[in-house]
């Protein structure tokens, strides 16, 4: 008795460590109540659903639920129709997602009426950069999850659990796909150790709806099979990546398809060869075609000869409109330049009409203040997918443009770089657990909005905080009052605060050189690629700020359609938030505020760090909401963000004023 009371009380502290570590993301358990499954098909995805169902069903006690797969034209991918008590869909795995909706819903306390419900796009992918030595690029929360140093390929139960935790973590907010390795790619990755190792998470991901991808170096070829060259219309060449191709399809039959960052930043690709984009996506889209697998090619170029780096993807990939394979995505950055806090949205959506194009957003905070500042992203995305490219007229939104709803897409897609790492809490913040939510549930339904989302997941996550469980009856109201609402509206206001400190008006790619963590805009050493320093993108001196974009500058403007062209192009309609991403104007530029643009720099950067005060206001009064381990991990990073925030300020303020040769308005925080 005694021995089972220590086990008993040791397994309760477990678990509570476990929680508080945040090792258990938005799937907190919390006691179920019993419930009978009727289910007449056996497959393995609808054990996992049924597994799911007894876990963490919070309905009636007993109740009975159906889970049926049916033949539903209204039901799209693997959509599904909910009910109370049932889940109906066309396949195992909309059933499955289907039951996690309804249990999301039991935990929220969200109505659940009958409705369809189909996801916005049919793959809903991660992109992992993960390097085979288990180094992530860009990855500040750990390790590789995937791999291992001095190729260490013996898969341990540890591995395994992760793996199946990290399924599970992802079906639930309906991500479908993953790419297991770094868009700057090894070549080895395509050897059979490699490929073992995919086999076996491959098998762990499966029953989660999940399917792996990888990312692969143009010139494998060349570097692996020895050939003389990689040229994609060699026959030898060709041959090699069928036989490839099906060699991993032997491997794993479900492969969903590859990666390809190509002809981009030093990494070899088809231009190598004299040929094109369309030469090189096709020649493997064809290779992979029999087995039903997707070329992804990204958009991501750009060159140093190029006066304006954030008009080279659209003007390389524009006349190849309608030469790419049905089964061709091509993946772009949601803006032009690369994942700044603030870009107008890629003028390559809404541009080609006969090509797939996806989406490519990156959870991991590069440019946001890495793992380190917690800034929520959804509100960045949402205002990427909800901008009008006027493709077709008003309405024309990105997510319109990407997800099949005006032109026909043979295949429809979203990508999202990870923030996924070892770290205890997966993410190395604990709010950037909210982007990886984020990016599932948009991806799902791309008009979330991210209130709903933020507010989903904070539920989610921080209210079945049983240490911090008062059981008093009204601990849903004071939770709701004196948490959620000024949580929420933290987590909402934070992407705005970090553009204010880091890039506001505009501004962009200002951050210190390679890590591009913290304020750089005076970073260009001599012989260093022009459009790799800060310089090029402010162009700041005596005579003004910005990169004049307009048809008198670069033209990029040219590139959107009428009217945000003519919009982008006159700094009068021009939007302010990104005035300075399209025009260069002289310091005293008379801003809709009034003051001068001088001025309203120095005010948005201040701005900036206020917001961030009161971000440590706010989480220091919902202490008695939250673990102690969580609670304490997040005050320490805010101090932390606040103390950056600050030197962001000062050292663009002071950077800048040289050449404004203008004062720091009396009202604020003076450098110190
Ligand atoms: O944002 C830049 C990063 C590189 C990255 C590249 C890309 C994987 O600084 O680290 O390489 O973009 O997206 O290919």
């Amino acid at each position: 008795m005694k021995h089972l009371f220590s086990v008993c009380c040791s397994l309760f502290i477990t678990t509570l460590l476990f929680a508080q570590d945040g090792h258990e993301l938005w799937l907190r358990s919390s006691k179920s109540q019993p419930v009978n499954i009727v289910c007449s098909k056996k497959t393995p995805t609808l054990s996992v659903a049924m597994d799911e169902l007894r876990r963490g069903w919070q309905g009636k006690s007993g109740a009975t639920i159906t889970l049926t797969i049916t033949k539903e034209k209204a039901l799209k991918y693997d959509g599904f129709k909910l009910s109370e008590n049932a889940v109906q869909a066309n396949n195992d795995k909309g059933i499955l997602y289907g039951v996690y909706e309804l249990l999301r819903r039991q935990q929220t306390g969200e109505n659940i009426t009958s409705e369809v419900n189909n996801p916005s796009y049919e793959t809903r992918i991660l992109n992992h950069w993960d390097n085979p030595d288990g180094s992530v690029e860009r990855g500040y929360a750990g390790h590789s999850i995937f791999w291992r140093k001095d190729e260490a390929f013996t898969v341990t139960s540890q591995d395994k659990k992760l793996w199946q935790e990290y399924a599970r973590a992802n079906a639930s907010v309906g991500i479908n796909g993953t790419v297991l390795n770094n868009v700057n790619a090894a070549p080895q990755i395509l050897n059979a150790d490699y490929l073992n190792r995919v086999k076996v998470i491959a098998e762990i991901l499966r029953p989660y709806g999940m399917k792996v991808y990888l990312s692969v170096k143009f010139s494998s070829p060349a570097l692996l099979g020895k050939l003389k060259t990689s040229d994609p219309l060699d026959p030898e060449v060709i041959a090699w990546w069928k036989a490839k191709i099906k060699e991993i399809y032997s491997i794993v039959p479900d492969f969903g398809g590859l990666l390809v960052k190509a002809s981009s930043e030093g990494q070899p690709g088809p231009q190598d060869f004299g040929r094109t984009h369309a030469d090189g996506a096709n020649m493997l889209a064809d290779a992979l075609k029999p087995y039903g697998g997707i070329v992804m090619w990204r958009a991501f170029v750009y060159s140093p000869n190029d006066k304006d780096r954030a008009k080279q993807a659209y003007n390389e990939f524009m006349p190849l409109d309608g030469q790419f394979r049905d089964n061709v995505i091509i993946q772009v950055k949601n803006g032009p330049i690369d994942f700044q806090p603030r870009e107008p949205f890629s003028p390559l959506f809404g541009a080609m009409k006969n090509t797939s194009v996806m989406p490519e957003f990156q959870i991991t905070q590069e440019y946001l203040g890495h793992a380190t500042h917690l800034v929520f992203l959804a509100p960045m995305w949402e205002e990427c997918l909800q901008s009008d490219t006027y493709q077709k007229g008003e309405g024309s939104t990105v997510a319109r443009c990407t997800d099949g709803s005006i032109y026909q897409q043979n295949h429809t897609a979203i990508a999202g770089v990870a923030n996924i790492g070892l770290d205890a809490n997966w993410c190395g913040h604990h709010f950037a657990q909210a982007n990886w939510y984020a990016f599932g549930r948009l991806a799902w339904n791309v008009n979330l909005k991210s209130e709903q989302i933020a507010e989903e997941w904070l539920r989610l996550t921080f209210y079945n905080d049983s240490s911090a469980r008062t059981g008093s009856s009204d601990y849903n109201a004071s939770w709701t009052n004196d948490f959620l609402k000024p949580v929420k509206q933290m987590m909402l206001d934070s992407r705005e605060a970090a553009v204010n400190y880091m890039t506001p008006l505009g501004l962009h790619h200002i951050m210190s050189a390679n890590e591009h963590y913290g304020p750089g805009p005076w970073w260009a050493p001599k012989g260093m690629r022009a459009d790799w320093t800060p310089p090029y993108y402010h162009q700041a001196s005596v005579i003004g700020i910005g990169f004049d974009r307009t048809t008198k500058g670069s033209d990029a403007v040219e590139q959107y359609h009428q009217p945000l062209a003519s919009q982008f192009n006159d700094p009068a309609t021009c939007p302010e938030k990104f005035l300075l991403w399209f025009h260069h104007l002289p310091w005293n530029y008379t801003m809709k505020s009034g003051r001068t643009l001088w001025d309203e720099l120095c005010y948005d950067y201040d701005k900036g760090v206020q917001q961030v005060r009161s971000f440590q206001k706010t989480w220091d009064k919902v202490q008695p909401y939250v673990d102690s381990t969580r609670f304490t991990a997040v005050q320490r990073s805010l101090r932390s963000q606040c103390q950056n925030a600050i030197l962001w300020k000062d050292a663009c303020l002071l950077y800048f004023q040289q050449f404004s040769r203008m004062p720091i308005p009396y009202a604020l925080e003076r450098p110190v």
